[in-house]
């Protein structure tokens, strides 16, 4: 990998945005200093670097911090030489734009709110909401990849390939708890070979912080407690 550049993130194990922000870097092959965030304890450098919203990812360069997980990747995306990450293409560019704001906007918020549900009907809504969601994301990949490209940026992963991706060992914790797969090989056969493949990728496999799906499953345990304690009373 090239030298680190002055580089550091500020982030947290379990955040899928921290994540995709690492496999970025990865992309480039550009190392970095990762830094863990406690954030029920936030450090004076992450309060100072994202004055706004107090929130990891942080990518910290030469002493300039930038915040938000998809201007992060858009950032190093531009600043470093190699394999590009958005597609060189403006109308390619604007789609890949388009999806991964769609997976932010909608795919997130719906298999999040899964797991905060606090009843079986928000719930059932919420799992709902996700399966729609997420065969957009399978119609999306049929239409970037042409029908025969092993990814959605081609090749090689690109921008919504880790967007998506960063959402993977989630998905795997909601499996986990509720037994329910978003992706599967009946519903998005495209996205399951796709999400195999991806899992695969040097640029997924080496990333710090690794992704740790006992924490994710963890996080639902403790989020759903409410609703369990709702269930019995
Ligand atoms: N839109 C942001 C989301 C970042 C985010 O939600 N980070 C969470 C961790 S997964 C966080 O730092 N939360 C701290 C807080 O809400 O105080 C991005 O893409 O970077």
């Amino acid at each position: 990998m090239a030298g680190n550049e002055g580089l550091k993130v500020l982030g947290l194990q379990v955040s899928p945005f921290v994540l995709r922000v690492c496999m970025a870097l990865n992309t480039k092959g550009v190392s970095y200093e990762y830094v863990e965030e406690d954030l029920s304890n936030k450090s004076e450098l992450l309060l100072k670097s994202n004055p706004v919203h107090k929130k990891v990812p942080v990518l910290i360069h030469n002493g300039k911090p930038i915040c938000e997980s998809l201007v992060i990747m858009q950032y190093v995306d531009e600043l470093f030489a190699g394999r590009s990450i958005l597609p060189t293409d403006p109308y390619e560019r604007a789609t890949a734009r388009f999806w991964a704001a769609y997976a932010d906007d909608k795919l997130l918020p719906a298999w999040y709110g899964m797991v905060k549900a606090q009843s079986a009907e928000e719930r059932a809504e919420k799992v709902e909401e996700t399966l729609s969601a997420i065969q957009h994301m399978e119609v999306a990949f049929a239409k970037c990849s042409g029908g025969n490209a092993a990814f959605f940026g081609g090749d090689s992963i690109g921008y919504v390939d880790i967007v998506l991706g960063s959402f993977l060992f989630w998905f795997e914790a909601v499996r986990r708890v509720y037994d329910l797969e978003i992706i599967n090989a009946s519903n998005t056969p495209l996205l399951a070979a796709w999400a195999e493949r991806f899992v695969g990728t040097v640029e997924a496999k080496e990333v710090v912080p690794v992704p740790d799906v006992d924490m994710a499953v963890q996080c639902i345990n403790k989020l759903h407690a409410p609703a369990a304690a709702i269930s019995s009373q």
